[in-house]
């Protein structure tokens, strides 16, 4: 049997999402997720205009050889396009591939390590009254691990706090439909550095230590400024900080590392697994923040996460709105598979995301579990998603309080 059809989905159910779809010739469809926030129509060219006509007649069981084919063959290597577009033919090639097998993904990748997989919750709050609102509504829906991030006073809208209300559920999304350009927000690193630590503190008084409290840096701070935070805040026990400095400069946290035992992840811009090189055999890092959907497909991942497990290092996959459930689902059967898992990132996508795409997903006490479908677990409503046309939307664009642009 070959690769006879190759179609690319684009819908934009309250967000956008790019979605390859791999049908072979006796009819069995497979899903990938290739969408990449803002830059959502790149890809879906890069794979219609480029990648479709080479995948027509390939034998869809050889993954492996496919994978290389699309890496190595063009010459161009790695790169956000290039590699959400094979990391979308790779799911859906091994989508197909347990399918036909009758079996849920994570039994290929070798089986169940574990019952559920543990994820964490996005909760903030414009200030700490409406923090502490979102941590406790997290707390009764039964997770065990929070990603707090709260409004800093002076800074107005920030990253990673919602606008809309407490916090608790559906109502954060990044990426922001304001026309043909992004909108634009302000950032002072010395005021949130003075005002994060009172945060932790006041968190770990409320809600006592057996909460797993979780933050983004977001890439703001200078590897000086991140070391010291990262020192101040190690009584509070944070399970870790994420992107403390600008993702491109490895050795920057070698700087933190010198300074602190606060656990650090990284990696949700990154694309491949030379860009943990540094940050794997040097144990600069404690976690591996890349998304399914930005690195390669399951084909990559599984080794990038391998070869962190023999430094010690799990894994911290990333899950935002903008990964789409099949993403999400490569990545809960990837959790579930591998030994040095160490948490998942979970938003849950809004009502009319989940009519577009129909996830077999189940939550339990803080831990979801990808279900027992054949393949992914999850198949896309055409019908449903034609109603929902695609709406440019963009990360805001982040400037210091004297206007210089700052990393988002
Ligand atoms: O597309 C970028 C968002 O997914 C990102 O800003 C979210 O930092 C993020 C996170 O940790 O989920
Ligand atoms: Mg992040």
């Amino acid at each position: 049997m070959t690769i006879e059809l190759v179609d690319v989905n684009i819908t934009s159910p309250g967000r956008n999402f790019v979605t390859l779809k791999i049908t072979t010739s006796d009819g069995i469809v497979g899903w990938g997720d290739a969408t990449l926030n803002g830059r959502e129509l790149a890809v879906a060219s890069y794979l219609a205009d480029h990648v479709a006509s080479t995948l027509i007649g390939r034998d869809e069981d050889r993954i492996e050889d496919t994978w290389q084919y699309l890496y190595r063959g063009p010459y161009w290597r790695r790169g956000p396009v290039t590699m959400a577009a094979i990391a979308a033919v790779d799911m859906a090639l091994w989508d197909i591939k347990a399918k036909k097998a009758g079996m849920p993904l994570y039994q290929l990748l070798g089986g169940a390590s574990r019952e559920g997989v543990r994820v964490y919750a996005h909760a903030s709050g414009t200030d700490y009254a409406a923090l502490k609102n979102a941590i406790t509504g997290y707390e009764e829906l039964g997770y065990t691990a929070v990603r707090v991030q709260t409004g800093v006073p002076g800074l107005g809208q920030i990253y990673g706090v919602s606008s809309t209300g407490p916090g608790v559920r559906y109502d954060y999304e990044p990426a922001k439909r304001s026309g043909d350009r992004p909108s634009e927000e302000r950032w002072d690193t010395r005021t949130y550095l003075n005002h994060m630590p009172g945060v932790f503190a006041k968190i770990r008084e409320d809600f006592g230590t057996d909460l797993r409290i979780l933050h983004d840096g977001h890439h703001r701070m200078s590897p000086i400024e991140a070391a010291r935070f990262a020192k101040d805040i190690e009584p509070y026990d944070l399970f870790w900080l994420e992107d403390c400095t600008p993702g491109e400069d490895q050795s920057a946290l070698r700087l933190v590392r010198q300074h602190s035992t606060t656990p650090l992840a990284i990696g949700e811009v990154f694309n491949s697994v030379f860009d943990y090189q540094t940050l794997i055999t040097e144990r600069l890092i404690d976690y591996v923040r890349s998304a399914v959907t930005h690195t390669g497909g399951i084909t990559a991942m599984k080794k990038l996460l391998d070869f962190a497990a023999i430094y010690g290092i799990r894994s911290g996959i990333h899950g935002p709105t903008d990964i789409s459930p099949v993403g999400m689902a490569a990545a809960l059967h990837l959790d579930l598979a591998i030994h040095n898992f160490g948490i998942q990132e979970y938003m849950p996508h809004n009502a009319e995301t989940l009519e577009v795409f129909q996830t077999s997903f189940t939550f339990d006490k803080g831990f979801l579990h990808p279900g027992d479908q054949p393949g992914l677990g999850v198949e896309l409503d055409e019908t449903a998603a034609a109603g929902h046309e695609y709406t440019k939307a963009y990360l805001p664009v982040n400037r210091l309080l004297d206007g210089t642009v700052h990393d988002w």
